[in-house]
């Protein structure tokens, strides 16, 4: 059995479906504060639980005995700024109660994300490397670092099999972001096919690492499936995608919608915390533990979530 808490997300809406297309609807139990809004035709089990409430996410631990878990569950950046000790409370709270729940099950494997806000200003922009000065400044980014400690701490000590990605910027759409800084790369496209025109709130030279959704499940899954002595990186393996501008994007949009109109913000409390980011990755250790390639560059993105969106409004 796999358990997805946090299974409502960004990331957790297509990774239960990825794994209930490989592994059967009953195999994959779905757990978030709220059910999805429309559970469409993929109703498999489903558990109301919030990783805060230590009692409750132990008897779903009780109740399904997952061989495998992935603890989805935190709150990013944007939001994370505006509720700072709830951001830590919550994000901290969740990993470390399923790390010791994940030891007590005995599960087998354990998966837990984090994200390129590990690293802060005075961390390398370019090629950012898998290991170098790190000072995030943002609770969500200082939250993942630590819990980042926590999972190679758990590996080392207990031996559990935790593994995890230092996700960049994700775009899909399946499903919404929530609450991050990277955003604006998602509901670009929506504005674009709904009005023509799009207002970002990161001004139009922020580069930042990004990566379609479909790299990242299939990178996510292949993380997992591979063989644990392949292994080298227990903290968190940085992953890239693909690296552009608001204005980069803006003109991929534009072969497709010629009016598109692209407009910026003045002002944004998320242009901070961009600033703050690399705007590259290296990869290396992922491409050569466990194969890692990315497949959507720039213009397969766009026409990726463009031709999709436009089905689905
Ligand atoms: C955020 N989407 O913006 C997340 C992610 C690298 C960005 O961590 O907070």
């Amino acid at each position: 059995k796999i358990l997805i808490i946090g299974a409502n997300g960004q990331i957790g809406t297509e990774l239960v479906k990825a794994l209930r297309a490989i592994h059967g609807s009953n195999q994959v139990i779905a757990a978030d504060i709220r059910k999805p809004a429309d559970s469409e035709g993929d109703e498999g089990p489903f558990e109301l639980v919030s990783v805060t409430d230590a009692d409750n996410l132990r008897r779903v631990f009780e109740a399904h005995k997952p061989t495998q878990v992935y603890l989805l569950a935190a709150i990013l950046s944007a939001v994370g700024e505006k509720n700072p000790k709830m951001a830590w409370d919550l994000n901290m709270t969740g990993l470390l109660l399923v790390l010791d729940y994940a030891i007590e099950f005995k599960v087998a494997k354990l998966f837990w994300p984090s994200s390129i806000a590990v690293f802060g200003p005075n961390s390398p922009k370019e090629n950012t490397p898998q290991y170098c000065v790190m000072d995030p400044n943002s609770v969500y980014g200082f939250s993942k670092l630590a819990g980042e400690r926590w999972c190679e701490y758990y590996f080392e000590k207990y031996g559990l099999d935790v593994r995890s990605i230092r996700y960049p910027g994700l775009i899909g759409w399946k499903a919404a972001p929530g609450g991050g800084t990277t955003d604006y790369a998602v509901h670009i496209f929506h504005e674009a096919l709904t009005n023509g025109k799009y207002t970002s709130f990161l001004s139009e030279g922020t580069e930042l690492p990004m990566m379609h959704m479909d790299d990242a499940i299939r990178a996510t899954l292949a993380l997992m499936d591979a063989p644990a002595e392949s292994l080298s990186i227990r903290s968190s393996y940085n992953l890239a995608g693909l690296s552009f501008t608001p204005e980069q994007l803006g003109e991929e949009i534009k072969k497709h919608i010629p009016g598109f109109e692209l407009s910026y913000v003045d002002t944004d409390p998320r242009q901070a915390i961009a600033d703050s980011w690399p705007k590259s990755i290296d990869d290396t250790q992922a491409r050569t533990d466990w194969g890692w390639q990315p497949e959507f560059d720039l213009p397969r993105m766009v026409e990726d979530m463009l031709t999709n969106l436009k089905k689905i409004k």
